[in-house]
């Protein structure tokens, strides 16, 4: 077994941040030993195989193409840490197993995914190779379609496919406020460091999801029709109205207005607990083909078992529900 390092990297993202890397013959390489081995590649703007992993004489990274791999690699151990220190979950699918990292994919490419067939999260470099897709809240979000995956297996269609995207958004977030990082401070916009737009505004919003243009506030008979990254809007106002309540709020320097369908008042009862109901309902109840109607019932029951059924928390749960539309 080699020996694991502590190296650091100065990020695209997120200022410098340590590293847990490995020592070789001939220096060091981004295999992360206290994180099941996770590993991060470079595809040097090709689309296919495992790409080359990353290596460096030092272990002080981030020159040229290893900025992005700083982000990838130190995003992966910050979910790693998240899941394992908050929820009690030791690697995606439990079993301490590292997935691994590919980066630079493709050319000009604008998107990063999670593939269940290579158990790896793949990042291009956005338009004109200037922006990859690689920052903190974007890794978490990739890392945590593996999670459910492995647990609820939520379908990636219609209203099971919306929560399933929301669940990326909320553990991607609680994942960004969770890394505490001063250069990189949490919030609940989606995206918001990697200028997707060309004009610095973020991808989604979860206090209020109908800013990004095409993303639902509420439920209604039809949310299941919506792209998925639309159809997921109800869900992350629901996270968001129940981790800080309604109406309006700064945190972190971010300003947030949060409405609820009903015209109700919502007080939140804060995010370590909204994110807890959450997982409880992810890996207990929710299934495949749990719809908005059931996921109010799975994080409702989620709650009993943590809070018990008098609790504030049960009746926040409900309320911030109702507040979507969803009785
Ligand atoms: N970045 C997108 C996502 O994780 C890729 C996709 O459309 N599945 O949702
Ligand atoms: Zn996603
Ligand atoms: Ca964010």
């Amino acid at each position: 077994r080699e020996a694991i390092e502590t190296g650091s990297g100065t990020s695209t993202y997120s200022g410098t941040v340590p590293l847990t890397t490995t020592k070789t013959s001939s220096g060091y390489a981004l295999t992360d030993g206290a994180r099941g081995g996770h590993k991060t590649y470079d595809l040097k703007q090709g689309t296919s195989g495992t790409g080359t992993l990353f290596t460096n004489s030092s272990d002080v990274w981030g020159s040229g193409r290893q900025a992005a791999a700083v982000d990838a690699h130190y995003g992966a151990a910050v979910t790693w840490d998240f899941y394992k220190n908050v929820l009690g979950r030791s690697g995606i699918k439990g079993d301490g197993v590292g997935a691994y990292s590919r980066v630079h994919y493709g050319n000009g490419y604008v998107n990063a995914f999670w593939d269940d067939d290579c158990f790896c999260m793949t990042y291009g470099d956005g338009e004109n190779n200037a922006n990859p897709l690689t920052s903190l809240d974007v890794a978490a979000h990739e890392m945590t379609h593996g999670v459910t995956s492995a647990t609820a297996g939520l379908n990636y269609s219609g209203e099971s496919g919306g929560l399933n995207e929301a669940t990326s958004d909320i553990f991607g977030t609680a994942s960004e406020f969770y890394a505490n990082n001063s250069s990189d401070a949490g919030d609940y916009l989606i995206g918001e460091k990697i200028d997707i737009n060309g004009d610095g505004t973020p991808l989604r919003y979860m206090d209020k999801p109908s800013k990004d243009g095409g993303s639902k506030d509420y439920w209604s008979s039809s949310l299941g029709n919506n792209d998925v990254h639309y159809s997921s809007g109800p869900a992350n106002h629901f996270f968001y109205l129940l981790s800080e309540g309604s109406g309006a709020k700064t945190i972190n320097g971010v300003s947030y207005n949060s409405p609820t369908y009903d015209n109700s008042k919502v007080t939140g009862i804060g995010r370590d607990k909204a994110t807890k109901i959450w997982y409880k309902a992810l890996t207990t109840y929710f299934t495949s083909t749990t719809n908005y109607k059931a996921a109010r019932t799975g994080t409702l029951k989620a709650t009993a078992d943590l809070y018990g059924s008098t609790s504030t928390e049960y009746k926040t749960v409900a309320a911030a529900w109702t507040a979507i539309n969803v009785k």
